[in-house]
């Protein structure tokens, strides 16, 4: 699948920093990883952007803030475990996590998810009025009041809304995530060398797809001026034809090709 045409236009060494990893691996690594992401996110962009209309009422907000501190931690509780299968599901599938030992499964899994689960939540928050999906519902962070734990809920609020400017794209989240889920620095990993180059690959992907989506960007706001200076180019031409119309007839073949 070609994202971009300039794609087309790059070498590979300019794509790549390590160059060991070729590009049509590095490719593969992406496509797995993102695949399993969009497989295992539990909401499609789509079923979101419909949810984000829908907002608890301030009955609703009182109805949460009224419940009792076990019954909420209950639900919360509920809500991040029902999350974390999904997160398992995304690991299950990366290329090359399987292959590594069942103890470092574990460990990754125990160690990263709920980061993982932190930056996923940036699908299901919305920046603009500072709210979650939370069982079905979007609101804000006075909905956990009664966990008691208002600077464990601001600080995520905090980093939903820092994240969220960063805008990243799917593509973006799924290396994201596989990159924080293959840590090989987490305590007790028996294997880490082996973390460590898968990590290293999806690095790479990532930094691959952060370079396709800037260059496209940059080189994109680019064409207005580009445009302007074809169209003052042709003007320019016309007067001088009027002008020295035997010069004219004169230009190269291909030159007269492309702009008579
Ligand atoms: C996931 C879907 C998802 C599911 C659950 C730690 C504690 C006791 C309370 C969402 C934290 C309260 C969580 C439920 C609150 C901040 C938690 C409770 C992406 C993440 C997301 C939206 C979780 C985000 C954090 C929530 C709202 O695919």
């Amino acid at each position: 699948k070609q994202e971009s045409i300039y794609e087309l236009m790059l070498e590979p060494s300019q794509l790549l920093e390590q160059p060991q990893i070729s590009l049509m691996e590095l490719n593969r690594v992406a496509q797995n990883v993102v695949k399993s992401h969009l497989e295992t996110c539990q909401y499609t962009t789509e079923e979101l952007k419909r949810l984000a209309w829908s907002l608890y009422s301030p009955e609703e907000v009182r109805a949460l803030q009224s419940k009792s501190c076990e019954a909420m931690w209950q639900q919360c509780s509920l809500q991040i475990s029902n999350a974390i299968q999904y997160v398992v599901e995304f690991a299950k599938r990366i290329d090359g996590f399987m292959e590594l030992c069942q103890n470092d499964q574990i460990i990754l899994l125990k160690a990263g998810c709920l980061e993982v689960l932190l930056i996923r939540m940036i699908r299901a928050f919305n920046p603009l009025n500072n709210t979650v999906l939370f069982e079905g519902k979007f609101g804000g962070m006075q909905m956990f009041k009664s966990l008691g734990c208002d600077d464990l809920i601001g600080a995520i609020f905090e980093l939903g809304r820092t994240l969220c400017r960063l805008q990243l794209s799917d593509e973006e989240l799924a290396l994201f995530t596989a990159a924080v889920l293959l840590s090989p620095d987490r305590p007790w990993l028996t294997e880490s060398k082996k973390v460590q180059k898968l990590q290293d690959k999806i690095y790479v992907a990532l930094q691959h797809e952060i370079q396709k989506k800037h260059s496209a960007e940059d080189k994109l706001s680019k064409l207005p001026l580009m445009k302007t200076i074809c169209n003052l180019h042709m003007d320019k031409l016309e007067f001088f034809r009027l002008l020295h119309p035997e010069t004219a007839m004169n230009f190269p073949p291909l030159y007269k090709e492309v702009f008579n």
